[in-house]
Formats: structure tokens, sequence, C-alpha cells
């Protein structure tokens, strides 16, 4: 079952500009910043609200850390903007498990590591409407 939008993720090209645009506009606070190398991204998570699942709603700053990863391909093609939305969920295995059953692709055959030590799984953009979706399953439910 889904329970929240976890983030939506943002691709920019500086993250020190996009976090300060977020700051300068709404009043948006870092909450989080770490370098993911698996995915090739420094990042940045800015809290919007809490909820009370274990979870709460971010907006993903995402910049680049190499050519060859994902958002860099991102940047090139389509520029700075929204790169994908990511739902919560207490079990991520169980929810890719349903959703492939639907007919949607799975990126990966098990869960990958996420932001604050999350469980993720990301699901086709062909298969969802044009857009990149993420699973994200928060390290209180492991
Ligand atoms: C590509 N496409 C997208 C898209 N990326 N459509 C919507 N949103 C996106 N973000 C479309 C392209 O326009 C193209 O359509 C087709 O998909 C194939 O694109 P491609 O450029 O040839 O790229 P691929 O196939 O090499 O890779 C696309 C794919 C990849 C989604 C499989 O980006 C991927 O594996 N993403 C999952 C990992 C990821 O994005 N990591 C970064 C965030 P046409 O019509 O031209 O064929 S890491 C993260 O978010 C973590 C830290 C977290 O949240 O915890």
């Amino acid at each position: 079952m889904i329970t929240r939008v976890d983030h939506i993720g943002i691709a920019c090209r500086d993250l020190a500009a996009s976090i300060a645009f977020y700051q300068r506009t709404y009043g948006f606070e870092v909450f989080h910043q770490e370098v993911n190398e698996q995915q090739g991204v420094r990042e940045a998570m800015l809290r919007i609200n809490g909820t009370d699942d274990g979870g709460a709603t971010y907006l993903q700053l995402l910049e680049p850390i190499r050519e060859d990863s994902p958002i860099a391909k991102f940047l090139e093609s389509h520029g700075e903007g929204v790169h994908h939305v990511a739902f919560g969920t207490a079990d991520v295995r169980a929810e890719t498990a349903a959703v492939t059953e639907t007919g949607v692709r799975a990126l990966y055959p098990e869960p990958r590591h996420g932001t604050f030590g999350s469980q993720i799984n990301f699901l086709h953009p062909k298969d969802c409407q044009g857009i990149l979706t993420e699973l994200v399953q928060s390290p209180v439910h492991e």
C-alpha cells in the first residue's frame, strides 16, 4: 500500500544554487545532505512536512557527480526540472511485487540503498504515464 508522497526529485546542475532558491523563495530548510556513489548523485533533502508513519515529504535536489549517472544523462536531454516522483510504503518488496503484477516494470530485481538508509526501487517511466516513479521504504520499517 502507498501511504504518502515521500519526495519529488529535482535534477539540478548546481546544488548550492538550487538550495538557495528554495530557501529564498519558500523558506524550506535543508534537513539532510549526502553523496550516493551508487546512484552518482550529491543530494539535499528539504523537509516540507511530517507524517506519523515514520516518513515525511521532501524535495530532493540531485546534482550529478559523474557524467554517466542517470541525473547527468537527464540534465543533458531534458535540462533542469522534475526528475521523478517517489511514493512511500511500509514494504517496498511487497509494493514492488504488487505493482509489477499489473504489468509495470521495476528497474531493480531487489531494493537498493536510498536516502537516509531507505530501501528503494524505481518503476520505468514508459510504464508510468511518462513519470519515473520511485517506491521508498523508510528505515523505521526495517
Ligand atoms: C529517462 N526517461 C525519462 C526519465 N529518464 N522519462 C521521464 N522521467 C525521467 N526521469 C525517458 C527518456 O526520455 C527516454 O524516452 C527513455 O526514458 C529512455 O531514456 P534514456 O535517456 O535512454 O535513459 P536510460 O534508458 O538509459 O535510463 C532511463 C532510466 C534510468 C529511467 C532507466 O534513468 C534509471 O535507471 N533511473 C533510475 C535511477 C535514477 O534515476 N537515479 C537517480 C536518482 P524516449 O521517448 O526518448 O525513448 S537517485 C535517487 O533518487 C535516490 C538517491 C533516492 O531517492 O533515494
